[in-house]
């Protein structure tokens, strides 16, 4: 991954200094700020392969291996995790910590499990024509979820990305990306990017803007 610009530095210092006494985000002993993003979408949608292609971009600097537990496909059972240290500052090691959820509609329990704690959203839509519904579903499932929490699909930082771009190429009929924004971002009106997860366009860029913007609103939280 290329380097995470001095924005998102400057904000991480602030928020250090606001956190420094809430124990649940900095963990003072071993100096430590926790950022958790959460990849959501429905199944199949390629929140796996958005985490897959991140962690085989800087694997070589790496300390921990993407954990990941699938079923017998290529399908998610619990999610995946991966914990990126994306610095140190002040003393502070900080480390984002990616996970994603199950797309699988019977695996609501645990993806509701993933979403405790959340501090950011990763929405991964599928630009297939035939996932239209399922998109909508899952979208309104991350907003009944976590309302769980006393959360707001409205308030959350959130990156919408349209995954699969690189299959109309192939004649695979997509939605336009003007359809998926109607669909799904016409109210919410967050960050959105065509990407693949395939070739990775884009991919950093999602992941980017979203330890940017959720930056920004632990910082306002804070204040
Ligand atoms: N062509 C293409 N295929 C993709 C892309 N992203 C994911 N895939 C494929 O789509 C399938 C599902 O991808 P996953 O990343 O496992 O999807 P997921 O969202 O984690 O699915 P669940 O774990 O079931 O929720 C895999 O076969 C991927 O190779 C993409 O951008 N382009
Ligand atoms: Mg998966």
């Amino acid at each position: 991954m290329s380097p995470i610009e001095p924005t998102v530095f400057y904000y991480l210092k602030i928020v250090i200094r606001k956190r420094k006494n809430t124990v649940a985000f900095v963990n003072l002993k071993k100096k430590e700020v926790q950022v958790k993003i959460v990849y959501y979408g429905p199944g199949r949608g390629g929140k796996t392969s958005n985490l897959e292609f991140i962690y085989n971009r800087i694997r070589h600097q790496m300390k921990n291996d993407l954990v990941t537990i699938k079923t017998h496909g290529d399908r998610t059972l619990f999610f995946d995790f991966l914990p990126l240290n994306i610095g140190t500052i002040k003393g502070y090691s900080i480390r984002t910590q990616l996970y994603t959820v199950p797309g699988q509609v019977k695996y609501n329990a645990t993806r509701r499990l993933v979403l405790r704690g959340v501090d950011g959203v990763v929405f991964v839509a599928d630009s297939m024509t035939v996932r239209r519904e399922k998109n909508i579903a899952s979208l309104k499932n991350l907003e009944e979820n976590l309302a769980a929490y006393q959360k707001d699909l409205y308030k959350i930082p959130l990156v919408l990305q349209y995954n699969k771009r690189d299959l109309g190429k192939k004649g695979v009929p997509l939605l336009s990306v003007e359809d998926l924004e109607n669909d799904l971002n016409a109210k919410l009106k967050a960050p959105s990017f065509a990407a693949s997860a395939m070739t990775g366009h884009a991919v950093a860029t999602t992941l980017k803007k979203a330890i940017q913007i959720t930056m920004v609103s632990l910082k306002r939280t804070l204040m």
